[in-house]
Parts: structure tokens; sequence; C-alpha cells
């Protein structure tokens, strides 16, 4: 240092502090970074240290193979007379750019190996290997929508649908820790929004690409009668005669609506029905064909990518669906079918139907029944809409082809 060093001797940290701020600045930040790195290094080497340096290598690796890529393609390009050669540097930046337009739209910027297109409903754990997360995955899933009033009915059927299903329950009314009562309730699903109808939920719930791990999707009504249905063999003839939209058969003893979906004794599945004279104007159409009812409707993985499409989001009813799910598949009338040796009995108990609200001295269910008749109508008018729109954009005009 200098010749007054003597008498600063007695404030020498202070001397030094005032005197070599820089140094000293550096010593204090020196011994702080040193002990922060050295406490991360602790903390990380036991088990990062080996992807670290296999991170740094490879990118190292990746730059020089992007490197010499560069010199060949520039080579190359200059050779066939394409363009002027690429200048290096600020290039390598824009060939290290990310950009793979058959990712999911909006996920174009992400290397495809990381993008996690679909997901599931499985429950993991907070601990442990991820890998070992799951001992069991559903292969199917079933949805009801329910509130407790109906619990007894819920839990019966909930019965005939086997560990080999996810179980999934949206709440109309708000309650479910009541549902806890139930052993099986710990493991389903719950999703709660007050008096919303199956359809609402379907479309915000059951995207195709959340349950695209679901083989078969069940869209099941609360108010249906089980004691002759087994999930599991349900499924097995589903599978044998290639249905992929179904349903149950309908106990014939309670007053119908439809014959096609009136259960026969006689066999194991049906596709089509004679209805009454004047209803069907084609025997492969519904509703003679290629028809299921809203109540009961079993789905495989990719006509359920097709129908919640066809799912509006403001006919929260879904009335009429049932005649458009045919769009959805090909051949319709051989694959939407009727299953009669699993059936069921819909009990027709006025449920979501009394969530309504009573406007103009009506009563609730009569506000629900005529929206469900008005939904119908709009619904009808979209599709029609929209298969006009098409044709015309095609430049064909269907009027000149029978719809056979
Ligand atoms: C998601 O990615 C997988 C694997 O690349 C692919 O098989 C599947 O079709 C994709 N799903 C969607 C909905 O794009
Ligand atoms: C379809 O009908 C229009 C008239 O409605 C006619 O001009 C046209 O030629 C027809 N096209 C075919 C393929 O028959
Ligand atoms: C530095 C350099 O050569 N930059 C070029 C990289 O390539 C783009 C076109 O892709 C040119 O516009 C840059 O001038």
């Amino acid at each position: 240092m200098d010749s007054e060093s003597p008498n600063k001797m007695g404030n020498f940290g202070r001397s030094v502090i005032l005197k070599r701020p820089n140094e000293s600045m550096r010593i204090v930040v020196a011994i702080f970074v040193g002990s922060v790195f050295g406490f991360l290094v602790g903390v990380s080497f036991p088990t990062l240290s080996l992807t670290k340096l296999n991170i740094t290598s490879s990118l190292v690796c990746d730059f020089s193979n992007v490197g010499n890529k560069l010199r060949s393609d520039s080579s190359q390009i200059s050779r066939d007379d394409w363009s002027p050669p690429i200048k290096n540097s600020q290039n390598v930046t824009d060939l290290l750019k990310i950009w793979v337009p058959s990712n999911p739209r909006g996920a174009e910027r992400l290397p495809t190996g990381i993008v996690a297109n679909e997901s599931d409903f499985f429950p993991r754990r907070l601990w442990g290997k991820p890998s070992e997360d799951l001992t069991h995955k559903p292969k199917y899933l079933v949805a009801f929508t329910v509130g407790y009033n109906q619990k007894n009915n819920v839990d019966a059927t909930v019965k005939k649908f086997s560990e080999d299903f996810t179980i999934l329950l949206f709440h109309y009314d708000g309650k479910i820790t009541e549902w806890d009562e139930f052993e099986w309730s710990k493991r389903a699903i719950h999703v709660s929004v007050r008096r919303q109808t199956k359809w609402w939920y379907a479309k915000r719930f059951l995207h195709p690409s959340i349950v695209a791990a679901y083989e078969y999707i069940f869209l099941w009504d609360e108010d249906l009668g089980v004691e002759h249905f087994n999930a599991e063999e349900y499924i097995k003839l589903v599978k044998k005669h290639g249905l992929e939209i179904s349903q149950p058969g309908l106990d014939p003893t309670r007053g119908l609506t439809w014959q096609m979906t009136k259960r026969r004794g006689d066999r194991e599945v049906h596709k089509e029905t004679t209805e009454r004279p004047g209803w069907c104007s084609d025997p492969h159409r519904p509703p003679c064909a290629a028809f299921v009812e809203i109540m009961a409707p079993v789905f495989s993985r990719d006509a359920w990518r097709c129908v919640w499409h066809l799912i509006q989001n403001d006919l929260v009813h879904g009335w009429g669906l049932d005649f458009a799910l045919q769009k959805c598949v090909e051949p319709a009338h051989e694959k939407i079918g009727v299953v009669d040796a699993q059936w069921i009995v819909h009990k027709s108990i006025p449920s979501l139907g009394d969530q309504g609200q009573s406007e103009n001295g009506k009563a609730p269910w009569q506000g629900v029944r005529e929206r469900c008749r008005s939904e119908w109508k709009m619904f009808r008018t979209r599709v029609a809409n929209a298969e006009k729109a098409y044709y015309k954009e095609k430049g064909i005009d269907p009027s000149n082809f029978t719809s056979h």
C-alpha cells in the first residue's frame, strides 16, 4: 500500500473498505457466489451432475453438428445455384429456432418429443417415481350426471362397472362429499357445477384429447335400472359387432319413444328396425337405423372425437343429437346399434328437469321441456345450414343427388 499505513492501522478494516471499495466488494461477491455455487453443487450434484454434463456435451455436439450442417448446406446450395450462399453466425440462430408445423396448433415452437398432446383421468401419487404411480390403468370411462337424491340408483349402477372403468360424476346439485358414504366414491372423479346438463359437462370436461386414454366412453343418465346389465359383457359385444356408437336395449314394458332402442329378446345386438309407416324415409337412416338415444350412449374413442365436435356449447339438452350421430361414423347403419343381451330400464325419474325455474306461472319442468324442443329445432337448422354452406363452397348441388 503506501506510507500512511501506520496511522491507519487501528482502522484497518474500515480503511480497506474506504480505500479499496472495488476489491473488497469483489471479495464479498466472490465469497457469496462461491458459497451459493457450492451450495447448489452440493444440492444438485448427486442427482443432476450427470444429466447436466450430458446436456452440456450434447449442446456442444448439436452446435458443432449444426455448424457442419450449415457448411454442407451452404455449399450444397451454392453448388445447386438455388440462392446466394447463407452467411453463418446469425443464420445459425435462425436454424436453431424450432418450428414444427405438424405439432398441435399453438405448440409449433416445441420440439415434438416434449409435446404432450393427450391426457387422462388417472390420479397419481405425490411421491415416488412417476413411472410407478399407476399400478392399474382403467381402459374405459363412465360418466354420470347425478344429483344426490338418486344416490341409491347411481350406487347400484356404478357397481355394474368393474375396476377397468374410471368413474366420473358430474354433480348438478352441488353435493359431493355426501357421496363418500360409498367406497367407490373415493376413487371417482367428481366435477361439481350446479344446474348443468350432461351435454354441457361433456362439452367442457370430456374433450377428446383429455379422455384419449379410454377406449370407450359411457355417457349415462342417473335414472337407469341396470339389473340386467354388465359393463364388461357389454363391451365384449360392442367389439364383437363392431359398434362405434351404441346403447343397451331398453326394457320394452316401459313406454318407449322409438322402436330402434327397444330391447329384442332373441339376439345379442340389432342395428335396424321398422318404425311406424312414414317415419323412415330411408331404412338405413334414423330412426330406423344408425340411431341410439341420448340417455345412455356409449362411444368408441374415435367416434367420440367426432361427436364432441358436434355438441353445441349453447344447446345444453342435446336434443336432436341422436339423429345427427350417424354423421360421425361410416357406414353408420353398421357401426351404430343397440345391445340386446345387456339391457337396461329407463326409469324416467324427473330430476334435472326439476332444476329449472318457474317463469310466467309455468312449472319449472315446462320451461325445460320447451327449451328442449326449441333447441332441437335450432340444432336441426344449424346442421342443415352447415351442410348447405359446405356444398356451396364445393360447388356441389346436393339437390341433384338422391340422399340414398
Ligand atoms: C398425439 O400424439 C400422438 C403421438 O405423436 C399421436 O399418435 C396422436 O394422434 C396425437 N393426437 C392428436 C389428437 O393429435
Ligand atoms: C344440377 O342441377 C342444376 C340445376 O339445378 C344443373 O344446372 C346442373 O347441371 C346439375 N348438375 C348435375 C351434375 O346434374
Ligand atoms: C448474417 C446473415 O447472413 N443473415 C441472414 C440470415 O438469413 C436471412 C434469411 O433467412 C437473411 O435475411 C439474413 O441476412
